[in-house]
């Protein structure tokens, strides 16, 4: 399945590195696409929480934007 969650706080291409890095390497992750103009990750992943995937982007130093 797919999520797109927004991220806030990236500022540079480092940024999307460190954010699609964090992903990456969680659980469940096949794949993350993180966009700096538009602020958001699109996550392909199995089934896992997504609070945790939004976790796993605080984690790394990043908000996320809640709708
Ligand atoms: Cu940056």
């Amino acid at each position: 399945m797919t999520t797109t969650i927004k991220v806030k706080g990236m500022t540079c291409s480092g940024c999307v590195n460190h954010v699609q890095k964090a992903l990456t390497k969680h659980e469940g992750v096949i794949n993350a696409d993180v966009d700096l103009a538009t602020g958001t990750a699109t996550i392909e992943h199995q089934d896992v929480e997504v609070s945790s995937l939004k976790k796993a982007i605080e984690d790394a130093g990043y908000s996320v934007v809640s709708d």
